[in-house]
């Protein structure tokens, strides 16, 4: 299986419930390795650039107001079939729905505040790392 790279933002809602190290530790667990991390501010325009995909979605606004709520932690996880083991490790995006064990089941309260971003393919990760690394920043081993 092809070692791939994903991003991962923990959310505001999760780093306000001081939760980042029980997150991280799920994807150590799960065999994924963090090649870069910050904590980070967005600003309206970084979160809208961000989830550009959304723009014409309804619920585009309020997305960017709870991306922008408080910093969020980004981070590439790198590792075997990184990007469908990192949404299985989230689970579905709408908590409720989200299945037991799986992050957004533990930490998530809706589907707008809902504990993790991960990429959903090789092309948005790869858009999605550039958007906050540098390949400098990025550290495999
Ligand atoms: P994400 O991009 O954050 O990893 O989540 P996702 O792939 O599971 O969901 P996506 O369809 O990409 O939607 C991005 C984020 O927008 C919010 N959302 N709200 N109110 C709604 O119907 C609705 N649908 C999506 C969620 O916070 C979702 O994570
Ligand atoms: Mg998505």
């Amino acid at each position: 299986m092809a070692i791939e790279r994903t991003l991962s933002i923990i959310k505001p809602d999760a780093v306000a419930k001081n939760a980042i190290g029980q997150i991280v530790a799920r994807f150590e667990a799960a065999g994924l390795k963090v090649v870069a991390a910050r904590l980070v501010q967005l600003s309206r325009a970084e979160a809208e650039g961000f989830y550009a995909v959304h723009k014409e979605r309804p619920f585009f606004n309020d997305l960017v107001e709870f991306m922008i709520s408080g910093p969020v932690f980004v981070q590439v996880l790198e590792g075997e079939n990184a990007i469908a083991k990192n949404r299985e490790l989230m689970g579905a995006t709408n908590p409720k729905e989200a299945a037991p064990g799986t992050i957004r089941a533990d930490f998530a309260e809706s589907i707008d505040a809902n504990a993790v971003h991960g990429s959903d393919a090789p092309e948005t990760a790869a858009v999605e790392i550039a958007y906050f690394f540098a390949e400098t920043e990025i550290h495999s081993r």
